[in-house]
């Protein structure tokens, strides 16, 4: 039944889903908490803005991206990897707020992985056309520790594969408030966002798509 704590078009048409062992669709599991977590990351984004940043390969990224928490993830001409520096101000990212690291706690709890502690949580931002290539996330040193992903305002198609790149891909819609969840067998499974379709605006995030993406990386 929908909730009337929360307006009509924010609740979930989808059914929760599991994509591949270990890897869910939670529809709407952060509906309760949307109000703080968009005001807690108005804080964060104050004290390190969302940047575009450069892939190894010399692009600039379509997604802005910007973290909190202890560690932040960066890309360069270098590679990738997580510092505690943010390198646009030389100072350590902003603390993770306790809305954030809750969330996330609960979400992988209920999708089979208790007692996740993120230490990292990137922010990324798609204006249409934004998208994410197929990737990895391997960079984090506690592969037992899942990922957590929280899709926030404009809808996205999220691709889902296995751990070659060649595997099979499955398209999962995201939308607002819906969490996906992978680790265990499918911790290192390949992932990316097609392209950001325009579309309504949402009326808390308006019309962007933000990511809040949690991970244990020390
Ligand atoms: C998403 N983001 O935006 C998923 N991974 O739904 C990612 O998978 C991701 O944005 C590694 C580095 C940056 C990312
Ligand atoms: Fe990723």
């Amino acid at each position: 039944m929908t909730m009337d704590l929360f307006a009509a078009d924010d609740a979930s048409s989808l059914p929760d889903e599991t994509l591949a062992p270990g890897a869910m669709v939670l529809r709407g599991f952060a509906l309760p908490y949307q109000d703080a977590l968009w005001a807690d990351l108005q804080r964060v984004t104050a004290e390190a803005p969302m940047r575009h940043m450069i892939t190894p390969g010399g692009f600039t990224m379509s997604v802005a991206m910007t973290n909190c928490g202890l560690l932040g993830w960066l890309s360069d001409e270098t590679g990738y990897r997580y510092d505690r520096v943010d390198p646009d101000s030389g100072k350590a990212w902003p603390a993770m707020p306790a809305s954030f690291a809750s969330l996330a706690t609960r979400a992988a709890e209920k999708a089979g992985f208790p007692g996740f502690t993120p230490d990292a949580c990137l922010v990324n931002r798609y204006t249409p056309g934004a998208r994410l290539s197929l990737h990895q996330d391997r960079n984090e040193r506690d592969k037992r520790a899942p990922i957590v992903s929280v899709s926030l305002g404009l809808p996205a198609v999220f691709l889902f594969g296995g751990t070659k790149r060649t595997d099979k891909t499955i398209r999962v819609p995201l939308q607002h408030a819906d969490v996906a969840v992978w680790g265990g067998p499918s911790r290192l499974n390949y992932h990316g966002v097609l392209a950001l379709k325009e579309a309504t605006p949402h009326h808390l995030i308006g019309g962007v798509r933000v990511n809040l993406t949690f991970r244990k990386a020390a």
